[in-house]
């Protein structure tokens, strides 16, 4: 048996069938993993779901258009332009797939291999035990009956740092934001959302670049601009941007060996 950590799919269903070939994935045998943003910007977003609806037993985190897409689902969020989960929304499976990505988490421990998985980071000022248990907090909401007023209160970049009493939806907010969107933060946990490319912001640093309380070996993806490079052998990431047209990642971790497959075009400009 096998276990493959896929990078960002974003809706590279072909990509994503030509990768697992190239791996020789034996859907009796191995397992797949995958660091969220399944869906959305890329091109054939129901069939990647459907394609992973039928999996035996994934393991998923929920990365930040995922969670994007359950608000638009829900007419909480209107979209934005370049959003391309239409085909999913107009779909017989949109009720499934809603359901679906609610029962997900935003943080992965695997005891048998040590592996911790998030979609976008996870500061150093929490150790695994506390970035377990917050993530609990927010996956209990988002599978639970309130998760509408959740959803509603989802967005925003406040509050940026994190103290632990926070309470309500700002506390939700901040725990999602750091599991899902972080990029460069400080060494007290505040965060810095608004930058996308790969200019450092004043007076921050990639998240990974702060020493953490307990050594972790963290599997990421959202930061399609690191191109799978993070200088530290237990910080793995995995997005290498194949909905920008460059390539789509997997890592079997049995082993440690990378499987990549360049797209089949850019989907965004
Ligand atoms: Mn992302």
């Amino acid at each position: 048996m096998s276990t493959y950590v896929f990078g960002d799919i974003q809706g590279c269903f072909d990509e994503l069938q030509k990768l697992l070939g190239e791996c020789q994935y034996n859907k009796h045998k191995d397992q797949l993993w995958f660091v969220g943003d399944l869906i959305n910007r890329g091109p054939k977003n129901l069939e990647t779901m459907k394609f992973i609806l039928e999996l035996d037993d994934p393991v998923i985190v929920l990365g930040n258009h995922d969670l994007h897409f359950l608000a638009v689902a829900n007419n909480i969020h209107p979209g934005v332009e370049n959003d391309t989960i239409q085909d999913i929304l107009d779909s017989a499976e949109r009720k499934d797939i809603i359901e679906f990505l609610r029962q997900q988490k935003l943080l992965h421990h695997d005891t048998v291999t040590g592996y911790t998985m998030v979609h976008a980071g996870i500061p150093a000022i929490w150790d695994l035990q506390k970035a377990l248990n917050l993530a609990k907090e927010v996956e209990s909401i988002l599978a639970g009956p309130h998760y509408i007023s959740f959803l509603t209160e989802m967005y925003g970049n406040e509050p940026a740092t994190w103290t632990d009493n926070l309470t309500g939806n700002d506390r939700l907010r901040a725990i999602t934001n750091y599991f899902t969107r972080l990029r460069y933060c400080k060494s007290n946990g505040t965060m810095e959302l608004k930058h996308k490319a790969n200019l450092q912001p004043n007076g921050y640093a990639p998240w990974f670049d702060f020493p953490a309380e307990d050594s972790k070996e963290i599997l990421f993806g959202h930061w399609a601009a690191l191109d799978g490079v993070t200088r530290k052998e237990n910080i793995i990431a995995l997005d290498t941007g194949c909905v920008w047209g460059r390539t789509l990642t997997a890592i079997r971790l049995e082993d440690g060996k990378l499987f990549s497959t360049p797209a089949l075009r850019s989907y965004q400009l």
